[in-house]
């Protein structure tokens, strides 16, 4: 077999397993990524040279590139994906389940000879800080030119992280093939009790690039949940207040439901004085500290963010981050070679739509796929906090859950305690959205922002939760926000966007106790007076809706609920059916 780069690495563990899998796949020539630059305008030329990255206006986007998936393959394949565990039952009622036997025999047999003519590239890399001791370690082999350059941004990738595994047998096998690309042929299968995932047949990035969602949060909470830490579907995100206090928060939404645009988050001009940083857009490692806190880490190196909805007025701050060496997915291409999307500003007079077809903003159809995406390094990111590689984390004041409701959710209120907040978190309610192949805009239940991934049972999973806040001596308070409750029109009553920094504003005040709160059934709610709305052109009406506990409402939703929690079954921890009486209670009061 032809290789490049053999010999950088003289791990016997990766060696074998690298030789197994090109048995199985016949690629024409194995390419060990070393992570250097020059391999990089290697790749980059070598994509545009097969047609798969178009290279975007040196002048508007340097270092950049555009590409275009297959129309079938462009959000992550929730029913494809499995959790492969021994016993059936320990995938749980969220998870799809195979057998480990069938899940490793369905996926050989898609790959199986799937490469030849192609390169294997071994992509190892790093989720965490280099050197972090909660940093971990994995090796992608993929087919995909496309998911090894997302991977080079995404993760710290190459020499680096052959380095830190050294001889060492612990790291995660991320098995990625392209196969035909064929969605009646896709597998996403996760192995936790050999740390190791199998996806073929989709380039896409949460099916794909196997650092992130299959590694960083599928086999990272299992891992967790073993190894006493928490691995969580939520961004990072310091607030510096006038006052010179920094804050740390936490923010678990779905897909799609705003996490990138709250880490990126600026002051609005009504709050002089406040200072924003990023640590992470997507995903939190956490941890308790000596100090009986918990500590958070951001394992990843980049975003992979949702293009459509970034504009100069709502995430400023992402449009400066993707300026240059950024990778384009599914958006619109315009005729100077640069990319558009809804909510980008005026739209181009020609472009080429995400399918490939001619554009203009007469075109009945988006210009820009709504799950289209950037790939960009973090280290691009205008606000980046300079504590976002700390390898110990970032000390963390508040977890804020929040979901997609036209209705019911208020914009924030505060929960009770730790317990109160699990069982928020845990029947936490959202509207679907296009991160997901299905319909868009019904209602489910995504506990904690983890539905798609948690990656062992559910009830074992907020059993886990519980004992966290156990073994923390100073847990974080726990908030539940809403950004998109709509007025009769339909129409999104909050700002939202910057504007959002008001109520992380009142958030804090009540982590410092500095501002009084209304006792509700369903949690601590803000007296109107104490939201900073100056400025903004918000009626006592329309704040009076937001801030609204409709009781009936209320009690259909637990019920709602309900059913989610008879789906966990006997695995569910009796301290949440307990919240889940006194809720009941509180609310028929
Ligand atoms: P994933 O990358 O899929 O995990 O998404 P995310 O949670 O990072 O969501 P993101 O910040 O990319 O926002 C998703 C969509 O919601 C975008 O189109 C945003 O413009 C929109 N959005 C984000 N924040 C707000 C908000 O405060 N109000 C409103 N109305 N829309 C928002
Ligand atoms: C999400 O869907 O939550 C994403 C995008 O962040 S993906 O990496 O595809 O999962
Ligand atoms: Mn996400």
């Amino acid at each position: 077999m032809n290789e490049i780069n053999a010999g950088i690495t003289s791990n016997e563990h990766l060696l074998q397993w690298v030789r197994e899998a090109a048995q199985l796949c016949q690629p024409d020539l194995i390419h060990w990524c070393d992570g250097s630059e020059d391999e990089r305008r290697a790749f980059e030329d070598r994509a545009v040279s097969e047609g798969v990255l178009e290279r975007l206006n040196p002048t508007r986007h340097p270092g950049s590139f555009y590409h275009r998936s297959k129309p079938n393959d462009v959000a992550r394949t929730e029913h494809l994906t499995f959790i492969c565990t021994r016993v059936a039952a320990d995938a749980g009622p969220t998870n799809n389940w195979i057998s480990p036997a069938d899940g490793y025999r369905r996926c050989s047999e898609i790959l199986r000879g799937s490469m030849s003519g192609r390169t294997l590239y071994v992509v190892p890399f790093i989720m965490g800080p280099a050197l972090s001791p909660f940093s971990k370690i994995g090796v992608q082999l993929t087919d995909s030119i496309y998911v090894a350059l997302n991977m080079r941004i995404m993760t710290r990738m190459g020499r680096i992280a052959l380095k830190q595994l050294g001889k060492s047998d612990d790291f995660t096998r991320c098995f990625h093939g392209m196969a035909e690309l064929d969605d009646q042929k896709r597998l996403v299968c996760h192995f936790p009790e050999d740390n190791a995932v199998w996806s073929v047949g989709s380039a896409y990035g949460g099916n794909a690039l196997l650092g992130k969602k299959c590694l960083a949060l599928r086999i990272g909470s299992f891992l967790g949940r073993r190894q006493g830490w928490m691995a969580e579907h939520m961004l990072i995100l310091g607030i510096k207040t006038p006052e010179g206090k920094l804050h740390y928060v936490c923010a678990a939404f779905p897909s799609q439901c705003g996490k990138t645009n709250l880490a990126m988050i600026q002051p609005p001009p009504a709050m002089k004085g406040y200072e924003t940083f990023t640590v992470g857009d997507d995903i939190a490692w956490l941890r308790v500290g000596a100090d009986g806190r918990l500590w958070a880490v951001n394992p990843e190196a980049g975003f992979f963010g949702v293009a459509p909805g970034t504009g100069p007025g709502t995430n400023p701050v992402a449009l400066a981050t993707i300026q240059k060496n950024t990778i384009f997915t599914n958006v619109a291409l315009t005729s100077e070679k640069d990319v558009w999307w809804e909510g980008l500003g005026d739209p181009p007079a020609k472009a080429t739509d995400w399918r490939g077809e001619p554009w203009t903003a007469a075109s009945p159809v988006k210009a820009a796929h709504p799950n289209s995406r950037f790939t960009a390094p973090t280290a691009q990111c205008p606000t980046l906090s300079p504590e976002w590689e700390n390898p110990q984390g970032v000390p963390i004041s508040a977890i804020i859950f929040g979901g997609r409701r036209a209705h019911i959710d208020p914009l924030v209120y505060e929960t009770f305690d730790w317990k109160h907040g699990v069982y928020t978190g845990a029947t936490m309610g959202s509207e679907t959205t296009a991160a997901a192949t299905g319909q868009v805009g019904v209602v489910r239940r995504d506990p904690m922002a983890m539905k798609p991934f948690i990656g062992y049972h559910a009830g074992d999973y907020f059993g886990h939760w519980l004992e966290m806040g156990k073994k923390a001596a100073r847990p974080p308070k726990i908030f539940h926000v809403n950004w998109f409750e709509v007025d009769p029109q339909g129409k999104v009553i909050w700002p939202g966007f910057g504007d959002n920094l008001r109520v992380l504003d009142w958030i804090l005040k009540r982590v410092e106790g500095t501002v009084d709160a209304q006792r509700t059934p369903i949690g601590y709610l803000p007296y109107a007076k104490d939201l900073n709305c100056s400025g903004l052109k918000i009626t006592p009406a329309e704040l009076e809706t937001l801030l609204d506990i409709e009781r009936d409402g209320w009690l259909t939703e637990v019920a709602d609920q309900d059913l989610f929690f008879k789906e966990i079954g006997g695995r569910l921890p009796a301290a949440l059916r307990e919240e889940q009486t006194n809720l009941k209670r509180r609310l028929r009061e």
